[in-house]
């Protein structure tokens, strides 16, 4: 016992901040890639070189870019074919986030392929109309591959429910990933989490960037704009709203549609959530900003112990927006019903639990081992870290399943592949669907959720889902489970 303390001081590192990552460059809009044609698509994972503030270039990685990756579209009936060929200097994977795909096909940890490889993605897409997303998913390493920029979004079109909303892309339909990064004094990227708070809390850098872009200004036109909001980071929370408090309307979450807009004038995100949300720009003629919170880890203890991130308690910008340097054509009312898909898992047949550990009890010890590079793990999932040889559950094909949630030690989001569910509960209280819509990740804390999960896509014992925190740090240290589906 002797010397925990010096072990738990020890890797508090402060670094410098002489670099001022300066804002306002022109929001970057990544091209499409249409990925459902007769041909396959290629998306390459490689290293790159990138300015996330002009004139000053970092290493990064990226698919078919320097940083991210281009936006992929399907469209609902067809077949994505994408060969996704690794050039970087370690396995990688292409997970497409929120899509119902056969474990085979779902990008996860046992799908990691070496340099040099091809991995091809061969999938019917039977998903609603969704902003979805990609990353990479290598046990361990996810984390810091996604932080220099193995990520991209995946939108989910159907032409056969078409939905009255904004859907010119990049002038009235914008895509927002949007990313906290740290830098060196000379503007390279820094990803270091030998510190305890990095470890407990997941990484927080301390600049706001959007596409790639230190907080930038976005031209739109004047009228209704939908921004496709994802929460890229790998560990914060965001409670976005507009500096002037405007209300906007919520249409979409992960999974899809909403059955109707839903007015708000705030809306939180936690890592990997998806919102999509349509904004009256008609009577500006100034600047808008979109800012957030900045909650750093308020969740976290209770709100005590890992409090007091990079300026907690203040407000994040996010990006400007400048109505009236775009043209467009955009409906001029929004739709008082979109095509939601609609809520019809039916009664479950069966009961899980999962809790989401920390191992406060031997938190010290476990720690100790963990920063000494011995064996063990301070993260897991009802008491087992994640071992990609066992299977954690066993689930039949198109059975609904009540699942319990929950985190005794601080707010975690629950992600689960595979899959859309709905929420029918948080802290005991019933939730709307209508406003919820469908989710594939949950924030959880000690209270917990309870939510329906049915899975329609198989998953044999070679290629499983994975369920898991979406902080990417607590996933790679273990706090991650995998099942079947037959
Ligand atoms: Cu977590």
């Amino acid at each position: 016992m002797l010397g925990g303390a010096a072990l738990l001081a020890a890797p508090f590192v402060l670094t410098g901040r002489a670099f001022a990552a300066e804002g306002g460059a022109a929001l970057p809009i990544p091209p499409i890639l249409e990925a459902d044609g007769a041909q396959p698509v290629t998306l390459t994972a490689r290293k790159g070189s990138h300015a996330f503030v002009p004139g000053t270039q970092t290493p990064t990685l990226g698919y078919e870019a320097d940083y991210l990756g281009p936006t992929l579209r399907v469209r609902r009936g067809r077949t994505a074919q994408i060969d996704v060929v690794n050039r970087t200097d370690d396995v990688v994977t292409a997970h497409w986030h929120g899509a119902h795909v056969p474990g085979n096909m779902d990008g996860g940890p046992q799908t990691a392929f070496a340099p040099g490889q091809t991995w091809s993605a061969r999938f019917d897409v039977h998903h609603p109309a969704a902003t979805l997303w990609y990353h990479s998913h290598v046990h361990g390493k996810t984390g810091p591959q996604v932080y220099h920029g193995l990520a991209g979004l995946l939108l989910v079109d159907d032409p056969a429910a078409p939905d009255g909303l904004p859907s010119d892309y990049g002038v009235n339909d914008i895509p927002l990933v949007v990313q906290d990064r740290s830098f060196d004094s000379s503007g390279r990227l820094v990803y270091d989490i030998s510190g305890m708070m990095s470890l407990m809390g997941g990484f927080l850098g301390d600049t706001i960037c959007v596409n790639g872009a230190v907080r930038p200004v976005a031209d739109v036109p004047r009228g209704l704009v939908r921004l496709r909001l994802l929460n890229g980071s790998n560990a914060r929370f965001y409670d976005f709203t507009f500096a002037d408090g405007r209300q906007f309307h919520q249409v979409a979450s992960d999974g899809g549609l909403l059955p109707a807009p839903v007015a708000r004038n705030r809306i939180a995100l936690a890592p990997a959530e998806r919102a999509e949300i349509v904004v009256d720009f008609s009577a500006d003629s100034a600047p808008v900003r979109l800012i957030s919170s900045d909650l750093a880890q308020g969740g976290m203890m209770g709100g005590g112990m890992m409090g007091g991130g990079a300026g907690s308690g203040g407000t994040l910008d996010i990006l400007t927006f400048s109505p009236g340097s775009a043209q467009g054509n955009a409906p001029s009312a929004l739709p008082a019903a979109l095509p939601a898909p609609p809520f019809d898992l039916g009664a479950p047949v069966r009961t899980r639990e999962f809790r989401l550990d920390m191992h406060a009890g031997s938190m010290i010890g476990s720690m100790a081992r963990r920063l000494f590079g011995a064996t063990g793990s301070i993260m897991g999932i009802n008491g087992n870290a994640y071992d990609m040889g066992r299977i954690d559950a066993a689930l039949t094909l198109g059975e609904t399943e009540l699942w319990r949630v929950s985190a005794p030690m601080m707010v975690h989001p629950f992600h689960v592949h595979g899959c859309s569910f709905q929420v029918v509960s948080r802290g005991g209280q019933p939730v709307d669907p209508a406003t919820e819509g469908h989710k594939d990740v949950v924030v959880v804390d000690a209270s917990g959720v309870e939510i329906l999960v049915q899975v329609n896509k198989k998953a044999d014992a070679a290629d499983p889902f994975m369920l898991h925190c979406h902080i990417l740090e607590h996933e790679d240290a273990g706090m991650m489970a995998q099942f079947t589906v037959t």
